[in-house]
């Protein structure tokens, strides 16, 4: 089996990058360890980057989020029991987010791909990588447990797989750079059958943690509590979810979050993490495979993006003129964007979870920066380009 690029994960940065491939006639095959099911049906991310809508409209994949995203000019920040609304539209020159579930962009992808004839392999196994080094790198999988092992040679491996995936390990230990930072904070998600609650995204630093109020559709809301890591989703009953929610976000003007059934929940922890070694030989990596931020800064979906902008062009002048120079720079050209998103996402995550082994004088700071960041139009501008998205610099 032959393509010119083998693509390792159907998450939105394989399904982009097959995409994008494809607008510029080269071919890809992705491999996939979950079913199409599953992968349309994972809840995780809600918030798209200016530039990321900007990317699916251009690439035709943008229709249904037109129609069924919503757009935010702001947000709130709430802490000492008082809501301050950062001004994004204003702050930024007219940007803002779109509040569209990952599992839509997923689907819209994969749609869009399979109508164009794609070769999507779902549910495959025993992934691997070989001969990253040399121009013909291929891919070992079975596509059934117990099935053959097959190959496929490609020009180009694209790790797009993940955290877990295969793609990172496969680049030798001794020359692999990572960085990271582990959070004592765990975030329990829910995903509830009740209405809107606010027209924005509602961040919230309380004495008893972090909480935040998303949203999903008219009739399904997105809401957030910090909790211990190691906790279990066992010990959270729906009272239990619904008294925290309450006893974190409720004014004391009488404004309360709406309770209704909880149709999905579980609890994610949190890392920063960034493999500076993004390419290897013929093998590059992209979106959480590469790197991980917390998701207070609501940054991951749109790193993968950006990531994947840079490889399709990097691969496409390889086909059109032989030019190699961006995909030499392909890391170094990422990772500027994503160290400053790990900046941001860091530093929005140390301002807005309550660290319990904080003494009261790190609380005072941790309060004055709030205060600082909502009363200051130069910090409130700041925070607003950060989470608008900040451009990709080639
Ligand atoms: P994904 O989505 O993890 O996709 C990787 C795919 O690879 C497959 N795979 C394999 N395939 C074949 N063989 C193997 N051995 C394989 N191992 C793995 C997996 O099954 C999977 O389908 O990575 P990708 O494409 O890089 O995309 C990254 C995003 O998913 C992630 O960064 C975001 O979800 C992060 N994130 C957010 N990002 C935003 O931009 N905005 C947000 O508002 C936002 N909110 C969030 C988030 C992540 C969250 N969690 C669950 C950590 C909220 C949460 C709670
Ligand atoms: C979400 O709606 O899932 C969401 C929103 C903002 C974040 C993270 C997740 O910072």
């Amino acid at each position: 089996m032959q393509t010119q690029v083998g693509i390792i994960g159907a998450g939105p940065a394989g399904l982009l990058l097959s995409h994008l491939l494809h607008l510029q006639g080269i071919e890809s095959i992705i491999f996939e360890s979950r079913s199409r099911e599953e992968i349309e049906g994972t809840i995780r991310a809600g918030v798209l980057e200016q530039g990321t809508v900007d990317l699916l409209n251009a690439t035709g994949v943008g229709e249904r989020m037109m129609k069924e995203g919503h757009v935010h000019h702001g947000i709130e920040l709430q802490f000492n029991g008082k809501r301050h609304r950062i001004n994004m539209g204003e702050l930024t020159g007219g940007k803002n987010i779109t509040v569209y579930a990952q599992h839509e962009v997923i689907k819209d992808l994969v749609a869009a791909r399979l109508q164009a004839g794609a070769k999507i392999y779902f549910n495959v196994s025993d992934v691997s990588l070989h001969d990253l080094d040399s121009t013909t790198p291929k891919i070992h999988f079975r596509q059934e447990k117990e099935g053959e092992l097959l190959e496929l040679t490609c020009d180009f491996i694209a790790g797009c797989d993940g955290f877990h995936g295969p793609s990172r390990k496969a680049i030798p230990k001794e020359v692999r750079i990572e960085k990271q930072k582990i959070y004592p904070f765990g975030w329990l998600g829910i995903l509830a059958k009740t209405p809107p609650v606010n027209p924005e995204l509602i961040y919230t630093n309380h004495e008893r943690g972090f909480a935040l109020l998303s949203t999903r559709s008219p009739e399904v809301q997105r809401h957030y509590i910090q909790v211990d890591p190691s906790d279990h989703i066992d010990n959270w009953s729906d009272d239990r979810i619904w008294t925290e929610l309450h006893a974190r976000v409720d004014m004391a003007d009488g404004w309360t979050v709406k309770d209704g059934p909880i149709i999905q929940k579980n609890i994610v922890s949190m890392r920063s993490f960034v493999c500076e070694t993004m390419q290897y030989g013929r093998l590059f990596l992209a979106g959480d495979a590469a790197h991980i931020v917390p998701p207070t800064g609501a940054k991951g979906l749109n790193l993968a993006a950006a990531d994947i902008q840079v490889l399709a062009r990097g691969i496409s002048e390889y086909y059109q003129s032989s030019n190699e120079n961006l995909l030499e720079r392909y890391s170094e050209i990422c990772l500027r964007r994503v160290w400053k998103a790990q900046r941001f996402s860091y530093w929005m995550t140390t301002m807005l979870h309550r660290n319990f082994e904080h003494s009261p004088f790190d609380a005072g700071i941790q309060l004055a920066e709030l205060d600082y960041v909502t009363s200051s139009n130069a910090a409130s501008k700041s925070l607003a380009e950060n989470y608008v998205g900040l451009p990709l610099e080639w």
